[in-house]
């Protein structure tokens, strides 16, 4: 993508509405523009960084064994009347008439949809389990939506739920999303901590908050040293070795995480120096409830001695589009944002320092259309205009890795490479850096 071509209105000044550094960022990048409170356009650069994160929590769900549909974002109220949320739920849902005057709403999660779906589908045991998500909107009249896409009131959710014929089928399955959700974290270069959470208005007895440690957080969260250095990447697990999730839960959960008012004195002073207490942002939510909605809408199969079996269930929620906000609170310095390269909005920043230079122009067209070619994602200051201001709206835009070109430079055959996040910088030819970046 030539710069000189992109939609991307970037802004030298804070803006004065933006209270944390995640949305002044983000404002500043040109990424989001709000619509109206809480609700936000996603701008091309956003957007690219949003698809990456989403592709991202995808591949894991689908790794995880978890099949992908797609749910749509109005729902009928009668459906959340059967289970008893529509009165419950509040000022919080956004409700809907329609020309027939049906009562509708804009789904502030799917629990009934899917179970709707599921009920009125699988009739047979031997259809048993079933693990299904979507990405889609949310809509939420928070109180108080606020830090940009961090608290909005329309949000991107991945949701998932899972159906099994007895709880020990349901445990299984919350282990399988609970190790899926270390592994997604991992590969979006963020430390989550899975903290034991209430349920809230989602119901159910197990439920673990996944939060990122970041000092703008909302919550205080106090954990063992252990989970800074944790690293479950590199682990090999195996989904289809029950024990191996089992001990992997286990021992994540044996070590101490609580958020809030849920922290323990006595077991934090027994920590001594292993105890880190730091602000976190909820990233992710887990629940296991068991039958709760299957129960109230006749959610049955037939079990294998012919009685019909309540399915056991729970859900799997993953903040999409916070995680965006989450990301660059958790890496970002003084000049703007730092991406991990897995969710970065292109690879690569190709700056031409001397657009009306005719040499200098033509080795950066060479060097963006060879990158472009072999599948690398350019984004390319072709800019006429001072050095300083293009250096300063890469850094901000914050891509891993800007590769420098100037006259001065090609004379001698070299051309520059810079690291975003460690600030390195290597004086290599072209085909080098063409070597590195494509390789
Ligand atoms: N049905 C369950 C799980 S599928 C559920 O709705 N869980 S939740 O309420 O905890 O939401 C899941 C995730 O969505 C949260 O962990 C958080 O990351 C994100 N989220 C919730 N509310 C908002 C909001 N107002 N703005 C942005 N993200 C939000």
């Amino acid at each position: 993508m030539r710069l000189s071509q992109y939609f991307i209105p970037t802004l030298k000044e804070n803006p004065t509405e933006a209270q944390i550094v995640s949305h002044r960022l983000m404002l500043r990048a040109g990424m989001i523009r709000q619509a109206s409170a809480g609700i936000y356009s996603w701008l091309p650069l956003g957007y690219r960084v949003l698809k990456k994160i989403e592709q991202v929590v995808r591949e894991e769900q689908d790794r995880a064994g978890c099949q992908e549909m797609l749910m749509p974002t109005i729902q009928s109220a009668d459906l959340w009347r059967e289970s008893g949320r529509y009165d419950d739920y509040g000022p919080e849902m956004l409700r809907i008439r329609d020309r027939h005057d049906r009562d509708m709403l804009f789904g502030p999660t799917n629990e009934e949809q899917i179970t709707q779906i599921v009920r009125d589908n699988i009739k047979s045991y031997k259809d048993m389990p079933k693990l299904l998500y979507h990405i889609q909107w949310k809509f939420r009249d928070e109180v108080r939506p606020r830090f940009g896409v961090m608290r909005g009131r329309e949000f991107l959710m991945k949701d998932a739920y899972s159906f099994d014929l007895d709880s020990a089928g349901a445990r299984r399955s919350y282990n399988r999303f609970f190790v899926c959700y270390m592994r997604t974290f991992e590969r979006l270069g963020l430390k989550a901590v899975p903290v034991r959470a209430d349920t809230g208005p989602i119901g159910g007895n197990l439920s673990h908050e996944f939060l990122i440690l970041a000092d703008t957080g909302e919550s205080e969260i106090g954990c063992h040293a252990d989970f800074i250095d944790m690293d479950l990447r590199g682990a090999d697990l195996d989904y289809d070795n029950e024990d191996d999730m089992q001990r992997t839960v286990d021992h994540v959960t044996s070590l101490y995480a609580a958020v809030d008012e849920q922290r323990d004195e006595e077991t934090e002073k027994s920590l001594g120096d292993k105890l880190k207490v730091q602000r976190g942002i909820e990233v992710g939510h887990i629940f296991s409830f068991g039958t709760k909605y299957t129960a109230a809408m006749g959610a049955v199969v037939n079990g294998p001695d012919g009685e019909s079996t309540e399915l056991e269930c729970g859900s799997y929620g993953i903040g999409v589009s916070r995680l965006v906000a989450g990301i660059i609170e958790a890496s970002h310095d003084e000049n703007g944002i730092i991406w991990p390269e897995s969710v970065a909005p292109f690879k690569v920043g190709l700056i031409n320092l001397k657009a009306n230079d005719e040499d200098c122009t033509s080795a950066c067209d060479d060097l963006y259309k060879r990158l472009t070619k072999a599948g690398v994602e350019v984004l390319y200051d072709d800019r006429e205009g001072r050095a300083g201001v293009k250096f300063a709206d890469m850094d901000l835009i914050g891509l891993p890795w800007q590769l420098i070109i100037g006259p001065r430079g090609l004379k001698s055959g070299v051309v520059e490479l810079k690291n975003r996040q460690s600030s390195e910088r290597q004086e290599i030819s072209i085909d080098e850096a063409f070597a590195q970046l494509a390789g």
